[in-house]
């Protein structure tokens, strides 16, 4: 049955065949740990969802965990680049934004590729996926949810629409029917192809998993349990998830799904012509974070995105989350 238990169903799973012996007391510990772990990442989250073990949807929950930090992944490129103003034409700037997330959520990052883009400052508290007694006040309870000036906002698509309008007051949200299809691509497609391809081989799943405990609020000798045990689920999670997905070739998904985009900008800076559109930001979202992995380095060798993604890196700017 799906959706009681993540952990420990999937403690079963690991003990019916993918991890054996010790190998799996140290999953079933980095699980347990990271459990009762405040703030942390939600380490038991991130496999659960994996397997749609946790999350009503298995769409959303597959997606949901397998991304990283835009802050950090910004902190990784290697270029620093000029930030145009986007905050000039900003009527209205809210005071008070504190976004509720979990650091791998892919509808959180696009929340943040929003706010960046936007120069709006924001605070981050990251939910323990467990308890999620950081979301105790509110009767939603998945991620994003943003409040804004004391406003709540949930469902990340509807957050950004709200918050496009709190800032532009004047104007209408820019929703051309091919904005409104590619944001929807990005929900529905493009997700998916992520996760297959970051936990790819036992290496680039440890690299991803390194990422994942170093950013995350683990105990050295949780990080350490955490990144091997986890690295090593995650590896077999992905075969199956490309199995649901059906995809054959992971990175060929990759590449195609990003070229399938390229295809979209019919040679366009952006979607939105000069400048991103809220299609181009939430494709950035989900895609920055993994830019600099491996299967993020390979997207940008095997395909055209590399100068659309340079452009959206000098759009997009530093993160303006305000550092606690
Ligand atoms: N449609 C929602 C999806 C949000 C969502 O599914 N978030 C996941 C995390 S990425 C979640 O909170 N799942 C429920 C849970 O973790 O209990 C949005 O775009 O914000």
């Amino acid at each position: 049955m799906r959706g009681v238990n993540g952990v420990a169903t999937l403690s079963r799973a690991i003990a019916g065949g993918a991890v054996a012996g010790r190998q799996q007391r140290l999953v079933q510990a980095a699980l347990l740990s990271s459990s009762s772990a405040q703030n942390s990442p939600g380490f038991s989250r991130i496999l659960a969802d994996h397997l749609g073990l946790s999350s009503p949807s298995v769409a959303r929950g597959v997606t949901g965990t397998m991304f990283f930090s835009a802050a950090a992944a910004t902190s990784l490129a290697h270029e620093a680049h000029a930030k145009e103003s986007p905050r000039a034409e900003i009527k209205s700037l809210p005071k008070d934004v504190v976004l509720y997330q979990y650091e791998a959520c892919p509808f959180c990052n696009k929340v943040k590729a929003f706010l960046d883009y936007h120069n709006v400052p924001y605070k981050v508290v990251e939910v323990n996926p467990i308890t999620k007694k950081e979301i105790k006040w509110s009767d939603y309870k998945k991620v994003p949810i943003l409040t804004v000036d004391g406003e709540h906002m949930t469902n990340s698509s509807d957050i950004i629409d709200k918050l496009f309008q709190r800032i532009h007051p004047s104007s209408s949200i820019p929703d051309s029917d091919e904005d409104r299809k590619w944001r929807r691509w990005v929900d529905d497609n493009l997700v998916h192809v992520l996760s297959p391809n970051i936990y790819r081989t036992t290496s680039e799943a440890l690299e991803s998993f390194n990422y994942i405990t170093t950013h995350g609020n683990f105990s050295f000798t949780e990080r350490l349990v955490a990144k091997y045990a986890g690295a090593m689920a995650m590896y077999f999670v992905s075969k199956k998830l490309k199995k649901r997905h059906n995809i054959t070739d992971e990175r060929e998904a990759l590449y195609e799904a990003v070229e399938t985009w390229i295809d979209a900008l019919e040679g366009r800076e952006f979607l939105g012509g000069s400048r991103p559109s809220l299609a181009d930001l939430a494709v950035f979202g989900v895609l920055r974070p993994i830019r600099h992995l491996q299967s993020g380095k390979d997207m940008v060798e095997n395909t055209e995105i590399g100068e659309w993604f340079s452009r959206m890196e000098k759009a997009v700017g530093e993160p303006s989350r305000i550092k606690e």
